[in-house]
């Protein structure tokens, strides 16, 4: 019934509950001592590939940015299962997004990424939220969270505390065990997890995988003002997901009528969405945060699949093909940066950028960190953005499946010399990504102003550990 669980290996309960506690001791096993191997058999040689790679291909920081949020506040937006297609997309002449629209035309000095892409693959959430704090890809198969979660990293939250005084937390409405988040978390120097039981599960409050957006947003204010400043805020969004229900009471526009469920769904939950930012960020205003801070917005992934292309032709008025599904993996990046205007940005990105970008608007270079991402401000940015599987986008080509399409025009273009060598690099940088993490390369990166994060030096929870225990077994 479940032909994802053993590849997505999700989260260790669900896994429990559907073999059984036998085969999943036996399922753990194998899985143990594949790890293994691959983890002794690598030494600290195997670094210098990676550390090649990743400092040939670092690009140097933009005066213009570098340093130029340094010590403010990070609130970083997760907006799950958001595509940027969205954005100004009218359903029967009504605004679905209204408050984001006016985000990506630059209200309140916001950038908008319109062509940035997720690279999730099988990891989905916790593939986006690997990419941008650490800067590397989500595995071929299976989720990284999940099978390499007791990896050394250098991750965003370590290296903000270490080299800026930062604290970090990260906020969401599901359970703290879900995609093995209270175990990397520790690994990543995460230093508060605001999970589940710090918010008001009652059932009027749920909805698909956990609590509203809108109860979430309310009740994570005096959390963020609780943290000790500067901090750096990751919160994360959950109703606009599969299958995208929603309460009649809480829904204020029509679905879409295509005849596909999860499509005509999508629109009121991203409308949902929409609202409850437009009454965070108010709160936010209201509590003073909001001013001085660094906000940043990213879609984590699509939340509509090819299973839907029937539906999704109607809705965007053409068909489509693959180079449109590549096109429709766009998510939006917004940021705002203080004393910064603000504007529609059209460079190419994806997901393994926004972790360089950071750090530079820090004024802390990446070029020591093993990052395959680079800034998306710097002049010598790699417009390059590879999908998980291979594929790619540049502002020139688009690569499915051994098509290659020309990015303006969608038609077909020969092979050429050229995209070959885009695909030989694009393979090259996820190979090498997977490489760290097979092997836990990242044990072996010596640097003398950065301490290894020791994940005994963090705890999470509190109350409701009963309500977990419940969620769980159900
Ligand atoms: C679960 C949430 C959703 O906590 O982050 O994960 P997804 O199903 O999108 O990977
Ligand atoms: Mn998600």
């Amino acid at each position: 019934d479940l032909p994802e669980l053993l590849t997505r290996t999700f989260d260790h309960k669900y896994v429990v509950k559907y073999l059984g506690v036998h085969n999943y001791t036996i399922y753990v096993g194998v899985q143990a001592a594949q790890n293994a191997t691959q983890v002794a058999n690598a030494s600290s040689e195997d670094l210098t590939d990676v550390v090649n790679y990743t400092s040939s291909h670092y690009a140097k920081p933009n005066a213009e940015y570098f340093g130029k949020a340094k010590g403010k506040n990070i609130i970083k937006i997760h907006l799950e299962s958001f595509q940027s297609f969205l954005i100004d997309y009218k359903l029967n002449g009504e605004e679905v997004t209204p408050f984001l629209n006016k985000l990506a035309h630059g209200k309140d000095d916001f950038t908008y990424f319109d062509t940035f892409f997720h690279q999730t693959g099988q990891g989905k959430t916790s593939d986006a939220e690997l990419m941008m704090d650490n800067s590397m890809f989500g595995l071929p198969e299976g989720a990284a969270f999940v099978t390499k979660g007791e990896n050394t990293f250098q991750s965003l939250p370590a290296i903000l505390d270490q080299k800026a005084g930062y604290t970090s937390a990260v906020l969401h409405g599901d359970y703290k065990s879900f995609w093995n988040r209270d175990t990397i978390y520790k690994h990543m120097g995460i230093d508060q997890f605001f999970d589940a039981s710090y918010y008001n599960m009652d059932e009027e409050n749920l909805v698909n995988m956990g609590l509203k957006d809108k109860p979430f947003f309310k009740e994570s204010i005096p959390m963020l003002e609780s943290m000790k400043k500067p901090f750096y805020a990751h919160l994360m969004t959950l109703t606009n997901h599969y299958p995208f229900n929603l309460d009649e009471k809480d829904a204020t526009i029509a679905k879409a009528t295509t005849g596909d469920k999860t499509v005509d769904n999508y629109f009121q939950t991203a409308r949902y969405l929409d609202e409850s930012l437009e009454q965070f960020f108010k709160d936010l205003k209201k509590s003073g945060m909001y001013k001085d801070s660094v906000i940043l917005l990213y879609g984590d992934h699509n939340g509509i699949s090819e299973n839907h292309n029937r539906a999704m032709s109607e809705i965007q008025g053409k068909e489509i093909t693959p180079y449109q599904n590549a096109q429709n993996q766009r998510v939006p990046l917004m940021i705002r940066i203080p004393d910064k205007k603000g504007g529609v940005n059209h460079t190419y990105g994806g997901e393994v950028d926004v972790m360089p970008t950071l750090l530079h608007l820090q004024g802390i270079d990446s070029n020591e960190f093993v990052n395959f991402g680079t800034d998306l401000f710097s002049k010598k940015h790699d417009e390059t953005v590879a999908f998980r599987n291979g594929n790619y986008v540049t502002p020139k080509y688009t690569l499915v499946d051994n098509t290659v399409y020309d990015t303006k025009t969608g038609k077909v273009v020969k092979q050429n010399k050229k995209t070959e060598a885009i695909k030989a690099r694009v393979d090259n940088q996820l190979s090498l990504s997977d490489k760290v993490l097979y092997r836990d390369l990242l044990r072996f990166h010596k640097l003398s102003d950065f301490k290894p994060v020791n994940p005994s030096d963090y705890f999470y929870g509190k109350a409701n550990k009963e309500k977990e225990a419940d969620s769980s077994a159900n």
